[in-house]
């Protein structure tokens, strides 16, 4: 998969070199290229931002700089990402749906926004998506598409080394995934569930799958409410 990412802050992008995102891309699985919006600016400043049409605070991001970088990095496969909180809320569903995509470009604007029209511009000619990671405020995109690009690389096969560990988890089967333990079998006074250690793996199956349903009801309720 390819990926570009369109940012005032590129430096913000320099830790996907880490970790498992950092080794998909030394192997070739994941092809990512970081942009400085401001490469496309042509003047002495470098601006990327104005006031905003009919007042308001805050600045709103200028559509001739997006216009040329995103002109400059789509392709005709490409899905245009833009994080926003007025966006879809990010899901597992979704990060399955582009993972299936061949190239993923982010447009990650800072301030109050960019000038509508670079969204309205880009949906009448391929596809857009604005993604929100949830009900509250970032500064900016830069953090909501590196969650994005974490969710969705580690669905790439190759990625993560035991697709096994992908089936499990949280919000893979609807539930919230059930507390782990590791050895020592007692720390602090403190013991691992005793029917871990039992051998019995129907009777391990079941009480991690109530554990599920109990942290779910705990903590997500509306997970459980339909389908
Ligand atoms: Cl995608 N952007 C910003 N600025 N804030 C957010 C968000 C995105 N998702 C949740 N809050």
């Amino acid at each position: 998969m390819r990926v570009d990412i369109v940012t005032i802050f590129p430096t913000f992008f320099d830790v996907l070199g880490v970790s498992l995102i950092g080794k998909a891309r030394d192997r070739g699985i994941l092809d990512m290229h970081v942009h400085d919006l401001r490469e496309w600016t042509h003047d002495r400043h470098r601006t990327v931002d104005d006031t905003p049409y009919g007042g308001g605070a805050g600045m709103v991001m200028k559509p001739e700089p997006w216009g040329e970088a995103l002109d400059a990095v789509l392709s005709e496969d490409a899905v245009l990402l833009v994080p926003s909180p007025a966006g879809e809320v990010f899901s597992q569903s979704m990060a399955r749906e582009l993972a299936e995509e061949k190239h993923l470009v982010f447009a990650c604007g800072r301030y109050e926004g960019i000038d509508q029209r670079v969204v309205d511009h880009y949906a009448a000619r391929g596809r857009v998506r604005l993604v929100s990671l949830g009900d509250y405020v970032l500064n900016g995109g830069e953090v909501a598409a590196m969650a994005v690009i974490e969710a969705v690389s580690r669905l790439i096969p190759g990625v993560v080394g035991n697709p096994e560990s992908l089936v499990e988890e949280s919000h893979e089967l609807g539930l919230l995934e059930y507390p782990s333990y590791t050895k020592p079998a007692q720390w602090r006074g403190l013991d691992v569930p005793p029917i871990l250690l039992s051998g019995n793996h129907g009777a391990i199956a079941a009480w991690r799958h109530e554990q599920s349903l109990a942290r779910t009801r705990a903590h997500r309720p509306d997970l459980l409410a339909e389908g």
